[in-house]
C-alpha cells in the first residue's frame, strides 16, 4: 500500500485504513482477509481504491440533483485525504477516527461535517458519522460500499436480504428478492431494506456476518465480466472473487437542523 494508511490490531486481527478515502483496505480475522481489493486497484491517490470500504458522501452513487452536469458519482470524499483526530488502544479494542481535509468543494452541502471512526475488537465497525451544523434540513444519500471476499461469485448466496428492490440497470421496481440470492450476471439493485442483519455464505458455510444499522437500504452489487472488463483498476475475472453488500442512505433521508446520523456496518 504506497497510501499513508493506519494500522488497527487486536489480538491477531489486523485492519488497515488508507488516509486517502479514509479507506478500510483489509480486514484480518482469524488470518483471513474479509475485503476485496483488486490487484489493478490505483494506490496513489489517483482515483478511488477499487475494493475495500469506499466511502460515499454526501450522495450515494448518481444521487445528485445537478449529476448530468457535473459526473462525480457517489460524492466528495472517497477521493481526497483525510486528517486522523483520535486514535485508541486498549487490551479491548483498537479505534480510529478520521475527517476530511477538504471541505471546501463547491458542492459541500452547507453545514454539514462528516468524521470516519473505525473499531476492531472481534469484529470490525464502521462508522459514518454526519453532523449538521447548519439550521436548515438537508439532504443526505450515503454508503459504506464494501468490497466482500468470496471464492466464487457463482457458488455464493446472501441471506437476509429480502423485499423490494430496484433495479439499477433498467431502473424497474421489483416485489421480491430473489430466494435463494444468488448470483448469475451483473446485479446493481437497491432493495429498500432496513434489516439490520445480513451474511454472505459459499456452499452453506458462512464466510461474513454483516449488520447494519442507521441505513434505509441495502445496496448489492457485482459487475459481472462485461462491466469488469470495462474496469482500468479491475482485472477481468475478478468480478469472481467478491460481491457488495453496502449499508446506504438512498431514499431521501433529510438530516435535521443540529442533528447527528450514523451510518453503521459491523463485519464479522
Ligand atoms: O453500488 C453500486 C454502484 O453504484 C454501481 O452502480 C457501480 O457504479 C458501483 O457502485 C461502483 O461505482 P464506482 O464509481 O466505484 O466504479
Amino acid at each position: 500500500m504506497s497510501l499513508a494508511s493506519v494500522t488497527l490490531q487486536h489480538q491477531h486481527d489486523r485492519a488497515e485504513i488508507a488516509l486517502f478515502g479514509a479507506h478500510v483496505t483489509s480486514y484480518i480475522k482469524d488470518g483471513y482477509e474479509k475485503l476485496f481489493v483488486s490487484e489493478l486497484a490505483k494506490l496513489d491517490g489517483s482515483r478511488p481504491i477499487r475494493g475495500g470500504i469506499p466511502v460515499c458522501w454526501p450522495w450515494f452513487g448518481q444521487l445528485h440533483p445537478d449529476i448530468k452536469q457535473h459526473g462525480i458519482a457517489h460524492g466528495l470524499v472517497r477521493n481526497q485525504m483525510w486528517q486522523i483526530t483520535a486514535q485508541i488502544q486498549t487490551n479491548i479494542m483498537a479505534s480510529v477516527t478520521l475527517e476530511p481535509t477538504d471541505t471546501g468543494h463547491a458542492l459541500w452541502p452547507e453545514g454539514l461535517s462528516c468524521q470516519v471512526k473505525v473499531t476492531l475488537t472481534d469484529a470490525l465497525k464502521v462508522e459514518l458519522i454526519t453532523h449538521n451544523n447548519s439550521n436548515t434540513p438537508s439532504p443526505l444519500s450515503a454508503a459504506l460500499h464494501t468490497y466482500f471476499t468470496v471464492s466464487d461469485i457463482s457458488t455464493t448466496a446472501i441471506t437476509g436480504v429480502a423485499g423490494a428492490f430496484t433495479n439499477n440497470l433498467n431502473s424497474t421496481l421489483h416485489k421480491t428478492s430473489p430466494e435463494p440470492y444468488v448470483f448469475t450476471e451483473e446485479t446493481d439493485r437497491v432493495h429498500q431494506s432496513t434489516t439490520p442483519k445480513t451474511t454472505i455464505e459459499t456452499n452453506g458455510n458462512t464466510l461474513h456476518i454483516v449488520e447494519h444499522q442507521g441505513h434505509d437500504s441495502l445496496v448489492v452489487w457485482n459487475p459481472w465480466l462485461d462491466k469488469a472488463t470495462g474496469f482500468v483498476d479491475m482485472a477481468d475475472d475478478e468480478y469472481q472473487k467478491f460481491v457488495c453488500i453496502e449499508t446506504a442512505l438512498t431514499q431521501g433521508y433529510e438530516i435535521a437542523p443540529g442533528q447527528t446520523h450514523n451510518l453503521v456496518q459491523i463485519i464479522q
